[in-house]
C-alpha cells in the first residue's frame, strides 16, 4: 500500500504542475489526425474479469461486460474473479495477427473498464492483472506485439470506476457500500496517474476515454483531462467521451467541447458530415464483452458493408471482439475477420486514405475517393451489380473518364449523358458482397442534383431546400407540399449548405423566401465572406415573403453557401430557398 500513496504523491505533485498545452493549428491538427483518416478500420476489444461468467449469472444470460452492475455483485463477490483470471492460451501476436489479416491497422483494448479492473501492471492499484494467476502484463505484451506487426496499439480507459473507493457515485443498489471517506479529487489523482502509466508507459496511440456520462464528472474536469494527456503526448488523439459533448449514441460532439472525433455507437452516422472526424463502434454480435449465450452474429457481408458506409462518409469503423476468459476469440469472431480480409485483400485501396464520397446518396450502393494534383478516383462500391449490364453514376458530368474493375483491371467501357455517367460492366459482379469499379477523371467531380447547384444560363443561382444538405440534429427538409422547406431548425447551431457549380464569376444578391412566426437573424457564409440577414416576423411558419441580403462575390469552379441561425435571440424559420441574382 505505501508504494501507491508514494506513486500517488509524486502524480499529484506532478499533475499540479502539468505544463499547459500549447494551442494547435489547423494544420498541426490535420497532421495529427492523419493516420487516424487514413486507417479507416481498427479492432475494439473488451476483455476482463468480467469474461469469466460469460454473461451468465444466478439463472440470467445477457450480461457482458457490465455484469458487477446488471447482475448487481458486490464488490466483495466480484473481486473473487481476480484469482480466477488465467488466460493461459492468450496470445498477443495471435490477437494482433488477425486484427492484421482483416485489414485493421489499429487496435483499442480496455484498458480498465467500469469494473475498475485493469490489463497492466500499474503502481497505484493492486487490483490488476498481476494480481491473478496469470501474472503477466498483456498491455505490453499486446503493445509489442502490434509493434512488432505495424498495428497501432490504442486503450480504452473509463473514467467511471465501480471499484475505486473513492469513486463517486456508488452504485444505486450498492447500499451497503459507504461512501464514507470517499475523496473524488483522490481518484482524480488515481485517474491522473494512470493515464500517464498508459501513455508515457506503455505509448498508446489513442486514449479512448469512456463512462464520462456521471454527474461527477464536468467539462471542466473534461477540458483538463483532455490538455493533461495531451501535455503528456503531443501527438496522441483523444476521443469525445474525454468531455460532456457528446450527443448520446450518435456520438457526435457539439461545439465547445472537448476530442478529436465523435463516437457514434452501435450506427453510423446517416450522411457524412464535412470537416469532422468520427469513428463508429460497433459489436460482431449484441456484446462487447463476451457472452456465450449471444448467438446474434452480423454476417460477414453486413460488416464489409458497414465498414464501406463508413468510409464513404469519412469516418472510420471500429468492430469489436469480446474474447473468452482464457485469451481466445471466439470461432464466428474469427471467421468474420477472415472474410472481411478477403475482401480486403482485394479492395483495400478502395477504404484506406479515401475520404467521403462527394454524392449524397447512389441507388445500387456507395463511393469513397482520393483526390489527386488535378484529377479525382472515385471507387464506386457496388452493393447491387446491374442486370442491365449498365451503372449509371446519377448527376456525375465530367467527361472524359476512365472506368476499370479494381478486381482484375479490366477496363470499361463509360458513356455520358444529361443524367449523368453510365459505365457498362460485365454480366456477373466480380464480389457479391460489393465490386468495386474505379473510375478516373481530370478535375473535381460536377455533380447535379447532389446537392451541387448549377448556375443558371443568366447567371443567377437557385438554392432550393430539398437540395439542401444539413448538419445537426433537428434541422432537415419538410417534405410538406405548402412548404418544402428546409425546418425545424430549433438549433441555431444546426446549419444548411448548398454546393454551387458556378460557370461565370461575379457579385451576387442574396434573396432569402422565409417563414418565421417571430423575428430572427441568419448568418450566411459564401466565397469566404459572411453576412447577418435580420428575417423579420411573417406571421406564420407557412407564410413565407422575401427578404433581401446582402451582396457575395463567386469565383468561377466549385463555391460552398451555407446558412446558420444567429444565436442571440434565435427564433426558429423555415427556409423555402436562398436565391443569388445579378444586382
Ligand atoms: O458502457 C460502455 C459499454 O460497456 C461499452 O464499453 C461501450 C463501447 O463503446 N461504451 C459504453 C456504452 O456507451
Amino acid at each position: 500500500m505505501r508504494r501507491y500513496l508514494i506513486a500517488l504523491l509524486i502524480c499529484g505533485v506532478l499533475g499540479a504542475i502539468r505544463p499547459a498545452v500549447a494551442a494547435e493549428s489547423e494544420q498541426q491538427f490535420n497532421e495529427r489526425m492523419e493516420w487516424f483518416r487514413d486507417a479507416r478500420f481498427g479492432m475494439f476489444i473488451h476483455w476482463g474479469l468480467y469474461s469469466i461468467p460469460a454473461g451468465e449469472w444466478k439463472g440470467r444470460s445477457n450480461h457482458a461486460e457490465w455484469i458487477r452492475d446488471t447482475a448487481q455483485i458486490p464488490l466483495e463477490e466480484y473481486n473473487n474473479f481476480v484469482n480466477d483470471f488465467n488466460p493461459t492460451n492468450f496470445n498477443a501476436n495471435a490477437w494482433v495477427r488477425l486484427a492484421k489479416r482483416a485489414g485493421m491497422k489499429y487496435l483499442v483494448i480496455t484498458s480498465k473498464h467500469h469494473d475498475g479492473f485493469c490489463l497492466w501492471d500499474s503502481k497505484f492499484t493492486d487490483f490488476d492483472v498481476m494480481s491473478t494467476p496469470f501474472k503477466r502484463d498483456i498491455l505490453k505484451e499486446l503493445r509489442n506485439a502490434c509493434k512488432r506487426q505495424d498495428v497501432r496499439f490504442c486503450t480504452y480507459h473509463s473514467i467511471m470506476d465501480w471499484h475505486h473507493p473513492d469513486y463517486l457515485p456508488r452504485r444505486k443498489w450498492e447500499t451497503t457500500r459507504t461512501s464514507e471517506g470517499a475523496d473524488f479529487e483522490r481518484y482524480l489523482t488515481y485517474l491522473r496517474g494512470q493515464l500517464k502509466e498508459l501513455v508515457r508507459g506503455y505509448g498508446t496511440g489513442i486514449l479512448w476515454f469512456d463512462g464520462e456520462w456521471e454527474s461527477t464528472w464536468t467539462h471542466e474536469l473534461g477540458a483538463e483531462t483532455y490538455d493533461y494527456v495531451r501535455s503528456l503526448n503531443r501527438n496522441i488523439l483523444i476521443n469525445n467521451r474525454v468531455d460532456k459533448g457528446r450527443r448520446g449514441m450518435q456520438g457526435l460532439t457539439q461545439g465547445g467541447f472537448k476530442g478529436d472525433f465523435g463516437t457514434p455507437e452501435q450506427e453510423i452516422p446517416s450522411t457524412g458530415i464535412p470537416g469532422v472526424d468520427w469513428e463508429s463502434c460497433m459489436t460482431m454480435n449484441d456484446h462487447w464483452g463476451w457472452n456465450k449465450a449471444d448467438k446474434n452474429w452480423k454476417s460477414t457481408q453486413d460488416l464489409i458493408r458497414k465498414l464501406i458506409d463508413c468510409a464513404s462518409k469519412g469516418g472510420n469503423f471500429l468492430l469489436n471482439v469480446g474474447p473468452r476468459p482464457d485469451g481466445t476469440f471466439p470461432e464466428e469472431a474469427v471467421e468474420r475477420l477472415e472474410g472481411i480480409g478477403k475482401w480486403m485483400d482485394v479492395n483495400y485501396d478502395s477504404i484506406y486514405n479515401t475520404t467521403a464520397s462527394p454524392f449524397r446518396k447512389l441507388p445500387w450502393g456507395r463511393c469513397t475517393q482520393k483526390r489527386f494534383w488535378n484529377s479525382t478516383r472515385l471507387y464506386l462500391h457496388v452493393f447491387d451489380w446491374p442486370a442491365t449490364g449498365q451503372l449509371l453514376v446519377p448527376g456525375l458530368l465530367n467527361q472524359t473518364a476512365q472506368a476499370r474493375l479494381l478486381a482484375n483491371g479490366q477496363r470499361l467501357t463509360v458513356g455520358y449523358s444529361p443524367e449523368g455517367m453510365t459505365i457498362f460492366v460485365p454480366e456477373v459482379a466480380p464480389d457479391l458482397v460489393s465490386s468495386t469499379v474505379v473510375l478516373d477523371f481530370a478535375g473535381e467531380p460536377i455533380l447535379k442534383g447532389q446537392g451541387a447547384i448549377l448556375q443558371n444560363s443568366d447567371g443567377s443561382i437557385a438554392l432550393p431546400a430539398e437540395e439542401a444538405l444539413f448538419f445537426g440534429e433537428g434541422i432537415r427538409f419538410e417534405d410538406d407540399a405548402q412548404r418544402n422547406c428546409i425546418g425545424y431548425w430549433m438549433n441555431p447551431a444546426d446549419s444548411a449548405a448548398w454546393d454551387v457549380v458556378l460557370y461565370q464569376d461575379g457579385t451576387f444578391q442574396i434573396a432569402v423566401e422565409h417563414a418565421n412566426p417571430e423575428p430572427t437573424r441568419i448568418e450566411l457564409q459564401a466565397g469566404g465572406s459572411s453576412m447577418i440577414i435580420s428575417l423579420p416576423a411573417t406571421g406564420d411558419y407557412g407564410k413565407f415573403q422575401v427578404t433581401q441580403g446582402g451582396t457575395v462575390s463567386l469565383p468561377v469552379g466549385k463555391a460552398s453557401v451555407a446558412i446558420r441561425g444567429v444565436e442571440q435571440n434565435w427564433n426558429p424559420a423555415n427556409i423555402r430557398s436562398i436565391r443569388l441574382s445579378r444586382p
